[in-house]
């Protein structure tokens, strides 16, 4: 066992403080970044300046002098590492060799520095020049069927090159344009947008700024969106509430020391952020949330009968609502017994939670992935709507509900086409705009492209960044489909797991960070990204490039589909590389309402917003309103319990950014020096003879035919409800089984995995 396993977890510090500055400093020391990056730093995620190429956290109008967080500081020190993965690296391993390395060995090989195709006899990748790369990959594609050619995006990519990334596909001839949201909001995606009409989420800063109160539901700021810890904070000094649903005690929710705020480091001062913090069982949200509306309904009805104002605003649900008599009617015949068995909280806890909410004037639910990657992720959402709606709190100053995304243009990717659904893309503008006849057959969500690679229907996959093989479920069963494909083409900065999985031929094409200059024959390029909160910001790259082979995401986007598709004079793919702000006038033609003014406007300060309806209670549902959902179920599960089955979540550290493994520092939870990890409730471990630190088998419980076995994983005590288990993203994959997916949307469940636990 691990020494630094010896102890239990310890008690974690406040989340901020000295603690980001010693994790920054540890990946400065680590990733040995060029000169450049503190000026990067200072120009982070100001107007003008360099967008994070972390998370989509909203960049305020009123930034900080420091305007970043300690993971988007680990994002651009480890993308601008001195470090380099030249074609030599070759000379001294194979790709065989390679296998056994982890993911943060792989990534810190340093940046790709030139083109590299896969040589078979040598097990190796050997340099190739641009101009080989793209004529053989465009020969490739014009022999194999359309349908099985797929082009994934991870939300990463600007909004430019992401735009010609989708015409390009539909130039070629199809739709297949999966994207990480699959994996992640894709759940708010169709699911927000069934209920409210908008497929993103409501507020805007100034409702941050505004409110009185916020309820939490499986979002995890002090890792995964460090900077939401100041509207936060500023909340707490104005004395606003926060309530908080998550099955594990994240640091972030419980405490922070604002690192910009001198006499708060010096002192030590912590801002207490949850004033409720209730660990429900994984899955068990739709329970909750009934319960809490049960005990606001209990309340309204006592209050009328007292001749009170009502707590329940009857002129919204009247004027805005509709299906809300199905879902009272729900919530008063669900017995308490029934919903405390269910989440495990008690009757008491859900009416202190359901006081808080009935004595806020203005609300924001905020929810992650903790709502979204279940069986019944879109139920999940429905809820939090139907709680939000119960006193009018969407779409009005200081309310709304707030999904927080992930990659830092995965909602701005989707705004401009990148999307698989052929009715949500303006095929008439394409046509007019390109004078090609665009694909009408939907396309595949990567769910479906992972099965249908598995069944050996895809023969190539090209991704825009991203790391499919270790981000998908089941990812060994992708391991094993994957190289069995005819072209694998991938987009990328660093060396990662899927490049270990070579197709008969296989590339990797490497590309410019955002921080890098990008130099064309117009100048120095902007490109554009979209975040959280649907603000537009432009971004410059100011630092040298990691290479001078290195080419653009645009530019390699532009030799792709130059190479693949068939001549046509106005898809001007030469043109549109020397001058990005044709293609943003470009987007502008495709989407008029969303991106007027785009070039003169991008560089606002906090953004421009290409408006969301239901911010103004304009709801473009079936119905024009705001529906209510009533659930069929307690919970968001895709299985039923059983003795000796336990729902596992998929978790990630703050010393990680999805794949992309800094280090092995979980602080906030207070796990160091391994990942190989399976987090526990003590009574749970003594059920099963278990003791700390012992190794475990964790196996697959999913009933599909399928046998899932992650060995390697030691079982440490950690304060869980019982019958839920953590393990770490991507580490877990394998025991993810690609069928269980959210019901509307296919959103992986990764967080309601059923498993059982064997000792080693
Ligand atoms: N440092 C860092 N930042 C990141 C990322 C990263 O990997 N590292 N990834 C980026 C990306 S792509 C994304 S999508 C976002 C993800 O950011 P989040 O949405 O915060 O995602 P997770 O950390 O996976 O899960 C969120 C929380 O859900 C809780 N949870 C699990 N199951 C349940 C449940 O059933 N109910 C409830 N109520 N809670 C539950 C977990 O304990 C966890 O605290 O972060 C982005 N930012
Ligand atoms: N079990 C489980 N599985 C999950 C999740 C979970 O919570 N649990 N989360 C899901 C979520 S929310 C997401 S978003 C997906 C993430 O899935 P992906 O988006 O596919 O994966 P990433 O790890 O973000 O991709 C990392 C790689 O991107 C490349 N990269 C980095 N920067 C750039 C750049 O500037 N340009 C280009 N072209 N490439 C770059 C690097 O080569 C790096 O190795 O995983 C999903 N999978
Ligand atoms: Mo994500």
């Amino acid at each position: 066992m691990s020494d630094k396993l010896d102890k239990l977890p310890e008690e974690s510090g406040p989340s901020g403080g000295w603690g980001s500055m010693r994790g920054i400093a540890r990946v400065f020391g680590d990733s040995w970044p060029s000169p450049d990056v503190l000026r990067e730093l200072e120009r982070q995620n100001k107007p003008g300046g360099l967008m994070c190429s972390s998370c989509a956290f909203p960049k305020p109008a009123n930034y900080h002098p420091f305007e970043f967080c300690e993971n988007g500081a680990k994002a651009t020190l480890w993308e601008m590492t001195k470090s380099r993965h030249t074609p030599e690296f070759w000379d001294d391993h194979t790709v065989s060799d390679l296998m056994d390395w982890s993911d943060h060995e792989l990534e810190k090989t340093g940046r790709l520095t030139a083109p590299m195709r896969y040589d078979r006899a040598s097990d190796r990748y050997v340099e190739v020049s641009w101009d080989e790369a793209f004529s053989e990959i465009g020969s490739i594609l014009k022999d194999l069927p359309k349908q099985e050619v797929v082009f994934y995006s991870s939300g990463h990519a600007g909004l430019e090159a992401s735009y010609l990334w989708a015409l390009m596909a539909r130039a070629y001839g199809n739709n297949n344009l999966p994207q990480s949201s699959n994996m992640c909001h894709e759940t708010t995606s169709v699911g927000l947008k069934k209920v409210i009409g908008s497929s993103v989420g409501t507020v805007l800063w100034e409702d941050l700024e505004e409110t009185d109160c916020y309820f939490f539901f499986g979002q995890n700021p002090g890792t995964n969106s460090p900077r939401f810890l100041h509207p936060l904070k500023a909340a707490k000094d104005r004395g606003a509430k926060i309530v908080t649903f998550n099955p594990v005690k994240e640091q972030g929710l419980v405490s922070f020391v604002d690192p910009q705020n001198i006499r708060d480091m010096a002192t030590g001062r912590e801002t207490i952020i949850s004033d409720q913090y209730h660990q429900l069982k994984a899955g068990s949200d739709i329970a909750a949330l009934t319960g809490l509306c049960k005990a606001v309904i209990e309340e309204d009805e006592k209050a009328q009968a007292q001749g009170r104002s009502a707590i329940i605003d009857w002129d919204f649900l009247k004027e805005h609502a509709v299906n809300y008599d199905g879902f009272l009617t729900f919530c008063r015949t669900t017995p308490w017994e029934k919903i405390t068995e269910e989440c495990g909280l008690s009757e008491a806890e859900l009416r202190q939670a359901a006081d808080i909410y009935i004595h806020a004037e203005k609300v924001i639910g905020v929810y992650g992935m903790g709502l979204t990657q279940h069986a019944h992720g879109a139920t999940n959402i429905g809820m939090l709507v139907n709680f939000l709606a119960l006193r009018g709190n969407i779409g009005r100053k200081g309310a709304g509900c707030c999904p927080v995304r992930g990659h830092s243009n995965v909602q701005g990717q989707r705004t401009v086409g990148i999307a698989e659904k052929a009715k949500l893309i303006p095929m008439d503008k394409l046509r007019e705009l390109y004078g090609f006849e665009p694909p009408q057959e939907d396309g595949y969500h990567i769910v479906d492209a992972a099965q249908a690679m598995m069944e050996g229907k895809v023969s190539a996959m090209f991704s825009l960044g991203g790391n499919l093989v270790r981000a998908l479920p089941d990812s060994e069963r992708i391991e094993e489909a994957w190289p069995k494909q005819k072209l694998t083409v991938m987009i990328s900065t660093k060396l990662n797991r899927s490049h270990l999985y070579p197709g008969e031929v296989a590339y990797i094409l490497p590309c410019l960070s955002r921080s890098e200059k990008d130099e064309q024959e117009s100048g120095n390029q902007y490109v554009s990204v979209e975040d959280s909160f649907s603000k537009i910001h432009g971004s410059l790259g100011k630092s040298a490039p990691a290479s001078d082979k290195l080419k653009s995401e645009l530019a390699i986007t532009c030799g792709i589909a130059k190479a693949a598709c068939d001549p046509n004079p106005k898809l001007q793919w030469d043109e549109w590389v020397k001058d990005y702000s044709v293609v943003r006038d470009l987007i502008e033609a495709t989407y008029p309402d969303d991106f007027r003014g785009f070039n003169a406007r991008m560089n606002e300060p906090g953004g421009f917003w290409r408006g969301n309806p239901a911010h103004d209670r304009i709801w473009k549902t079936e119905s024009g309103k705001l529906e209510f959902t009533t659930p069929s179920k307690l919970n968001a599960l895709g299985f039923d319990d059983k003795p000796g089955r336990f729902r596992m979540i998929t978790m990630r550290s703050n010393d990680q950014f999805n794949t992309t493994i800094y280090g092995y520092s979980d602080r906030f939870r207070g796990i160091e020096g391994t990942r190989d990890v399976l987090l526990m409730n003590k009574i749970d471990m003594a059920d099963l003879g278990l003791e700390h630190g012992d190794p475990v088998v964790v196996h697959g419980d999913m009933d599909d035919g399928v046998a899932r076995r992650k060995t390697g994983l030691k079982v440490i005590t950690f304060e869980l409800p019982r019958g839920t288990v953590g393990g770490y993203y991507p580490e877990c994959n394998v025991l993810v089984p690609v069928g269980l997916n959210d019901e509307l949307s296919k959103t992986p469940g990764s967080k309601g995995v059923p498993v059982r636990i064997e000792k080693a």
